[in-house]
């Protein structure tokens, strides 16, 4: 497996037992069934459990039955199941950074009690309803809201492209609250009268994940469901941080499972009477594809460092979502090519993570935002309107 600089070498035990473990699930549990997933368009919602059995849920949090590992483990985490499928990973990461994240920062007692251990045992599965039809890159600009009533609040509004809401039991809905105008964050069971959580069809990206749109009509929730402690929109965006730091680990996973099939399919592949990997236009690829995930291994490595030592900015983790992705994406294409006609099928993994990668280019912030979050930070101009 691909580790130029011997990065490995410096993992402790627990690292390398969490990176084995995810390693040996992906071969074992992913491999075998992804391609056919895939294909129809189904997330393999029996891996649920057994990934909470195995605490891939936010490990890298403290109490309420997580462990606290390093964030370097928590992102080797990422990177395997990522080596799987994009699907998957982001299963796990939105369940952790995007739902069980929000309730351990902003939660009341209550709700950590009732939410942390199901969600982290896979009992329980979260979403997060941020994104709405008319607001994407912009989510202060969102619609729905939230009207004070008698002892709780009604909700109104549509979110969509929502990973996992389809298969959620509980939804972090991000809403403007009115009364003070104020977006607020809110613990929505999928349950309740008024929401609907319909499968988004026709995706060619992505296929083997569940997305779907919140519909909230009328939907009421007693105020105990709003978390409590954050207001504003530094809510959902420093949940969007945690995240984007499990896609800056993750993409490079992705592109590591193109090289290695790549590498692989070179040294087996024969043409003009020996395998193509003698060539040198092929052994160029191969070169610059593994340079480049070197550098994206190394970028995420040195945010792992100073997320341990809590003086990661945002804006670095804009920085390396913003290239390992992209990293990714050409290494997928770079792979597929090298695969010729065998590499359009889903026999192999490169196409299959190159379609992943559209989607994962734009979720979480496209290239583009992350161009003028770093673009600003470099200005100390804000370039989005
Ligand atoms: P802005 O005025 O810049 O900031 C508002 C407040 O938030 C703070 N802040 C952050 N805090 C933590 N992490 C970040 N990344 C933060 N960015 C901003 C900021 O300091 C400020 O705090 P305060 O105390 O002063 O109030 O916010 P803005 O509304 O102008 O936002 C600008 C912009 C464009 C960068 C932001 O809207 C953005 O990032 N847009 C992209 C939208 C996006 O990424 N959506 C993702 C939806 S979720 C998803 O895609 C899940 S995919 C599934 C998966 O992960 O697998
Ligand atoms: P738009 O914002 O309409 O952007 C369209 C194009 O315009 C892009 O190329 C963009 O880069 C560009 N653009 C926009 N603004 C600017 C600017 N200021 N300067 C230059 N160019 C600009 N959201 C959630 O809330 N929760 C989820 O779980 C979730 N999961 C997702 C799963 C999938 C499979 C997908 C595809 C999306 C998911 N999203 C989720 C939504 C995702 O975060 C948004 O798609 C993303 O933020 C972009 O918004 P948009 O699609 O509305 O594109």
């Amino acid at each position: 497996m691909l580790d130029y600089l011997d990065l490995e070498a410096d993992l402790d035990e627990e690292e390398r037992l969490i990176r084995e473990t995810a390693r040996e699930f992906v071969d074992d549990r992913v491999r075998p069934e992804i391609g056919e997933r895939f294909e129809d368009g189904s997330f393999p919602t029996d891996l649920i459990g057994e990934m909470g059995e195995l605490g891939f849920y936010a490990p890298n949090l403290e109490g309420y039955g997580s462990p606290n590992v390093s964030e370097t483990a928590y992102g080797l985490l990422m990177q395997e199941l990522e080596a799987g499928d994009s699907g998957i990973r982001s299963m796990a990461s939105v369940q952790g950074a995007l739902v069980m994240y929000p309730i351990y920062a902003y939660g009341s007692d209550e709700q950590k009690e009732n939410w942390l251990p199901a969600l982290g045992e896979g009992e329980a599965v979260g979403c997060f309803g941020l994104t709405e039809p008319e607001h994407g890159s912009n989510p202060s600009a969102m619609e729905t809201s939230a009207e004070r009533e008698g002892e709780g609040y009604v909700l109104d509004g549509t979110k969509t492209w929502i990973t996992n809401a389809p298969i959620a039991d509980v939804a972090v809905v991000w809403a403007r609250d009115r009364s003070a105008d104020a977006i607020r964050g809110f613990l929505v069971e999928t349950d309740r009268e008024g929401v609907s959580t319909p499968e988004i069809e026709g995706k060619l990206s992505m296929r083997a994940s569940s997305t779907g749109s919140l519909e909230l009509r009328d939907v009421e929730i007693p105020v105990e469901n709003r978390l409590p402690d954050v207001s504003g929109m530094k809510g959902p965006l420093s949940c969007l941080t945690q995240a984007r730091y499990g896609i800056a680990w993750g993409a490079v996973g992705a592109a590591r499972d193109c090289f290695e099939v790549a590498r692989e399919y070179a040294g087996d592949r024969e043409q003009f009477g020996g395998p193509i990997a003698r060539f040198q236009l092929q052994q160029r690829k191969l070169a610059e594809m593994a340079t480049q995930i070197t550098l994206g291994q190394l970028l995420a490595y040195r945010l792992a460092e100073l997320k341990e030592r809590g003086d990661l900015r945002p804006e670095q983790v804009s920085m390396a979502k913003r290239n390992n992705v992209r990293m990714a994406r050409e290494t997928a294409r770079t792979a597929r090519e090298m695969l010729g006609g065998n590499g359009i099928t889903t026999d192999y993994s490169p196409m299959r993570h190159m379609a992943n990668m559209e989607t994962v280019y734009t979720y979480e912030g496209t290239h583009d935002i992350h161009t003028l979050i770093v673009g600003e930070e470099l200005t100390g101009i804000a370039a989005f309107e």
